[in-house]
């Protein structure tokens, strides 16, 4: 009886693993808000520069290998994704920044359409803030923290690629990260910030960075 168990035991885990969020399914992509899907229920959404790690970490997160799309080939999108889970929850994938050969007349949209969205949209439960570890925070990722902020939206950093970097390199990025956000956020800070180390290739973090998306997507604040 008991040794069967050890053999269950690695299925059961795979199993828990494969169906994180079983019912996701992508529903569609906006090029402007009309296009957007109903605000109702909560969602989360993802934000990051331009080859960050985003796509991957969505993918790993909710254990779909290939889901967002991740590419070798930076800014590509500019359109936010939409998906859908079960009980009226999404997940958003909004369009990377920050890249360097976008032009103008992209940049202008990127803001106009980000404006809106953090703006209007009463169902935004959370954002989870995809930075690259070994970059740090940037300018537009300052813009996102202020938008979130003033729509009184929780964030929620993911230091990625920490496989990137050795122990100390880590715990360097953690401290400056946390030092720039002491700094420009203690005082006007409306809504929590918090901070992982993430890696999508190593998968670490992910049970964290999960809890959090749950508990946003289940006793968030916002939504109908
Ligand atoms: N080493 C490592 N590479 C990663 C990680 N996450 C993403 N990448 C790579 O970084 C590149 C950009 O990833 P992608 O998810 O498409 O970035 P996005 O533009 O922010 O959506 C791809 O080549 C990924 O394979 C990670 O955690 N570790
Ligand atoms: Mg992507």
């Amino acid at each position: 009886m008991y040794t069967k168990l050890a053999f269950i035991r690695p299925a059961e885990a795979r199993a828990k693993t494969m169906t994180q969020f079983p019912d996701i399914r992508f529903i569609k992509s906006a090029h402007k808000p009309r296009d957007f899907p109903p605000d109702s229920g909560r969602e989360v959404a993802f934000a990051g520069r331009s080859n960050a790690g985003k796509s991957s970490a969505i993918n790993t997160i909710v254990a779909r290998r290939g889901l967002a799309r991740t590419s070798k080939t930076p800014g590509r999108t500019q359109l936010i994704n939409f998906f859908g889970l079960a009980d009226d929850q999404r997940l958003v994938d909004l369009p990377g920044y920050g890249f360097a050969r976008v032009p103008a007349e992209v940049r202008n949209h990127w803001r106009e359409l980000m404006q809106d969205y953090f703006a209007g949209r009463g169902s935004l439960a959370g954002v989870m803030l995809i930075v690259d570890i070994r970059r740090g925070l940037g300018e537009f990722d300052g813009q996102m923290l202020d938008w979130a902020m003033a729509s009184g939206c929780p964030v929620h950093i993911l230091l990625t690629k920490a496989d990137k970097l050795k122990r100390g390199g880590v715990a360097k990025a953690v401290h400056e990260t946390e030092k720039a956000l002491a700094r420009d956020y203690a005082s006007t800070a409306q809504a929590t910030l918090s901070l992982q180390v993430f890696s999508s290739l190593k998968n670490t973090g992910v049970d964290d960075a999960r809890e959090v998306l749950r508990e946003w997507l289940v006793f968030g604040e916002s939504g109908a």
